[in-house]
């Protein structure tokens, strides 16, 4: 009897996999802030947090602004390239199709957002990672209407899924004073809320169908330029970095039970904070000169909020860490993120023949 069910079970798995794996292209739809935004702000006319003017972008294509906030590739384009996926549009690009969509999947990414919907509130235009997963679901309907829901099932279920938001919610929320969040908690319950949003928001998505997520945990955040001019030595905020290693260890284990749950799907997380707090503290070693301070700045004055036409650059672009305030350059975006192709054991996607992805759901792939 038991010798029955397990050869239906595999039978059924086989017949899943092959018909799973026969049509669709694998695509990513990816949810994120301005470490992973490629042109959505461009399009919030009001939104404060822009990379739309020069020198954003100098190393990318034909060097003008794209929308991304860092002088050339982000950490998403790195892996996605890696593995042979296709770049997702932005949801905002005006040429983003339903052909578009199934051919390159959809990045939601909005500078300024969080997993809280007030992070980043003094930004006026910007998405939340609640507001992300609606536009997604907007995407969903539209693929529905064009392929029908079967086949739509099949190519959300195979899609690779990658959510990178968390440092907003520090730095443009709880850590400025200016946000009712930073005297409504402590930093404990302030990571604990965070983590109850994220489960709700991780269980949504895997409703809509998302199999194989990626959560990005956080880098030494206490060390990005901006948090090191509050200090007059110009140190790290410790305290910063503290929040950002508790978020990381609160969050993979929150992914880890959520992906336990749920034999079809596959949830994992993975941060680059060891290697990133390396490169500052040993720049040398990774090919860095600087590692405190933004490549493009507005003269003395810092912090500067962001690189404008009027600022200037550094000499040699891939000898910072930094790009602006916030952001690492394109060359520290590599380190990260063979850091994070490591971690996560991710391997390149065959589909020169757009034929048969992976099998979108291998049980307990670890
Ligand atoms: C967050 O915003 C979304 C819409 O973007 C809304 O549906 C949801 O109710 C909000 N959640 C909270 C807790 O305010
Ligand atoms: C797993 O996937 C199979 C095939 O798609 C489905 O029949 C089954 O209900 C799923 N199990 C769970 C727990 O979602
Ligand atoms: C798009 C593409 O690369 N198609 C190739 C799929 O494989 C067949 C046979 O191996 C080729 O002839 C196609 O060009």
């Amino acid at each position: 009897m038991k010798f029955i069910l397990v050869i239906t079970i595999i039978a059924v798995t086989i017949i899943g996999i092959a018909i799973d794996g026969c049509q669709s292209k694998m695509v990513q739809f990816i949810f994120g802030d301005s470490l992973s935004d490629v042109g959505n702000n461009r399009y919030l006319s009001k939104s404060l947090a822009q990379a739309s003017l020069p020198w954003y972008g100098i190393d990318f294509g034909n060097g003008l602004p794209n929308g991304r906030f860092s002088n050339g590739r982000t950490v998403s384009d790195i892996i996605g390239d890696n593995m042979g996926l296709p770049r997702p549009p932005a949801f905002l690009d005006p040429t983003l199709t339903e052909d578009v969509i199934l051919e390159n999947g959809v990045n939601y990414a909005s500078g300024g957002g969080g997993i809280l919907n007030e992070t980043g509130g003094y930004f006026i235009q910007r998405f939340s990672l609640y507001k992300q997963i609606k536009l997604f679901q907007g995407t969903q309907e539209l693929v529905r209407s064009k392929i029908g829901k079967e086949e739509a099932e099949k190519f959300f279920q195979g899609a690779r899924y990658v959510v990178a938001l968390g440092s907003n919610d520090f730095i443009n929320n709880y850590l400025m004073p200016v946000y009712s969040d930073s005297w409504t908690y402590n930093d404990q319950s302030f990571v604990e809320y965070l983590m109850e949003t994220l489960q709700e928001q991780l269980k949504l998505l895997h409703s809509l169908g998302a199999r194989q997520l990626m959560v990005f945990g956080l880098g030494p955040m206490g060390c990005i330029p901006l948090q090191r001019v509050l200090s007059t030595s110009g140190d790290c905020q410790e305290r910063t970095n503290k929040l950002a290693l508790s978020f990381n260890k609160a969050a993979s284990k929150l992914v880890e039970d959520l992906s336990s749950q749920r034999p079809n799907a596959s949830y994992k997380f993975g941060d680059a904070y060891d290697v990133v707090n390396d490169m500052i503290n040993n720049p040398s070693k990774y090919g860095f000169q600087n590692s405190d301070s933004p490549c493009c700045s507005f003269g003395n004055i810092r912090p500067a909020l962001t690189c404008i036409p009027a600022s200037t650059l550094c000499k040699d672009r891939s000898k910072y860490v930094f790009w602006d305030e916030y952001h690492p350059t394109d060359s520290a975006n590599e380190i990260i993120a063979n850091e994070l192709i490591k971690k996560f054991g991710f391997k390149r996607v065959d589909q020169t023949n757009a034929s048969s992805p992976a099998p979108a759901v291998a049980p307990s792939s670890d």
